[in-house]
């Protein structure tokens, strides 16, 4: 007896070739496995299952007449099946996968990896078996009928991923415009397709070699990248290249604004009024706020032009101030520091009490003629006072009544009646109140007819 078993390992499965000197028997054609094999003889075999799964085992036949047609077969020293049945045209080279003479009966079979036991029991008369075969129900040979030698349903299977990298561009590339993505991959039997992916997601899938691509650098945003590439053979098989990763930059830099300081001085006491002015600018932008900031500490913001700030609580110190502008995009620019120095107030002496009387003026008096009314008035003069801080006002008093308050050093009363008799007083006042001692007088003035005279 000779056996040669092929096994094609990562394929649909393996297949047992085996030549089989066939059992002289005198056995009686039979759809049951009832082959006796201490006269029929018996020989095992091993299957190298490369996957576990379920399998349809087939095997190839040659009957030589209609009656005798079937075999038994024992898989994993269990139950003898009977193998075959009508149907088969005799004195050729048949696959057949059925038994119990059922056609619709196949030979399924559950298989762990590794090595199965596989034994032939008996056959009818003259019935060969040469080849058998063990199809994955679930691998790449699925459903396949064996034709010939049955290399048909020998698929090899293909585990080896395709390699994959990015040849271009390179890691840090900063992107504007187009740019050419060159992809290389290799498989031990085909690439089937490379997917370019952006950011993760699918970008692109080229079918065939070249893989290369032009990028729209335009159409993504500006910033960090990333680019990977997968490449797939034709067993499914995945290759991921390294990830790549761009700096898209097609939208020109922001430029800083531009900001100087004024103040309204450099040197204030207490309580300061500090005016801070910042000329602020952005050239491709706007000016969002303007802070001020005095010793590095913030006194106040501005969004809007003008931007001024009145800095009225200042403590007396020495203070570096500059202004921050910000534009719209949020860049800062800072101005020259100018110094200001804030001091305090210095306090004032109390003042000295005043508790000083003017000196007492010295009170005249006359009688005149109002000409132009033909009447007689009464002229008051006195001399001016003196005081140590100064004289505010003059008070005079006819019979003790208060008749003028004024600064003047004379004072004329045309209310008065002949032969009546007036007295007159006259005080300095200083401005706290202190008053001088009166200096007083009298006066009459007798009259007849149009004349009058003092006494
Ligand atoms: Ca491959
Ligand atoms: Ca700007
Ligand atoms: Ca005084």
């Amino acid at each position: 007896m000779r056996l040669t078993k092929k096994l094609y390992s990562l394929a649909i499965m393996m297949l047992a070739l085996i030549l089989l000197n066939i059992y002289s028997s005198q056995q009686q054609a039979n759809a049951s496995c009832v082959f006796d094999e201490k006269t029929q003889g018996r020989t095992t075999t091993s299957l190298d299952i490369p996957s576990k799964g379920e399998y349809t085992i087939w095997s190839r036949i040659m009957i030589p007449d209609a009656k005798s047609n079937s075999f038994g077969m024992s898989i994993n020293n269990g139950t003898c099946i009977n193998i075959g049945g009508n149907q088969i045209t005799p004195n050729q080279w048949t696959w057949i996968n059925y038994k119990s003479t059922a056609q619709t009966d196949k030979v399924i079979q559950n298989f762990n990896t590794g090595l199965q036991s596989l034994s032939l029991v008996g056959t009818q008369p003259g019935v060969k078996i040469d080849r058998i075969l063990a199809v994955n129900n679930s691998g790449p040979a699925k459903g396949c009928t064996p034709a010939g030698t049955g290399e048909n349903c020998m698929l090899e299977t293909d585990t080896s991923a395709p390699t994959v990298s990015i040849i271009s561009p390179s890691s840090n590339t900063v992107a504007q415009g187009k740019l050419n993505i060159s992809i290389s991959a290799q498989d031990n039997k085909a690439i089937t397709r490379v997917e370019i992916l952006l950011d993760g997601g699918i970008y692109s899938t080229i079918y065939q070699s070249p893989y290369s691509i032009s990028l729209e650098s335009q159409s993504i945003t500006d910033g960090i990248h990333t680019l990977q590439a997968k490449a797939y053979d034709s067993s499914g098989n995945v290759g991921v290249s390294s990830m790549v990763t761009i700096n898209v930059q097609n939208t020109p830099a922001n430029k800083p604004p531009t900001v100087t300081l004024q103040s309204n001085g450099n040197n204030f006491v207490t309580p300061a009024n500090i005016e801070l002015k910042a000329d602020a600018k952005d050239e491709d932008g706007t000016i969002a706020k303007v802070e001020f900031f005095a010793n590095n500490k913030i006194i106040g913001a501005v969004t809007n032009s003008p931007f001024t700030l009145k800095w009225t609580n200042a403590e007396p110190n020495g203070y570096s101030i500059y202004a921050k502008a910000t534009d719209d995009k949020g860049a800062p620019s800072s101005s020259q520091a100018i110094n200001i120095t804030v001091s305090q107030q210095p306090t004032q002496p109390p003042m000295a009490e005043d508790t000083q009387p003017p000196t007492k003026p010295v009170l005249s008096r006359s009688l005149y003629l109002d000409s132009g009314k033909f009447r007689y008035g009464i002229q008051l003069k006195w001399q001016a006072s003196s005081d140590n801080v100064g004289v505010s006002k003059y008070i005079l008093k006819r019979n003790n009544k208060i008749i003028s308050e004024t600064s003047d050093l004379s004072f004329k009363d045309t209310n008065v009646s002949a032969n009546t008799k007036y007295s007159y007083s006259i005080e300095a006042q200083d401005e706290v109140g202190n008053t001088s001692e009166p200096s007083t007088t009298s006066i009459q003035a007798n009259c007849f007819l149009m004349w009058c005279w003092e006494i």
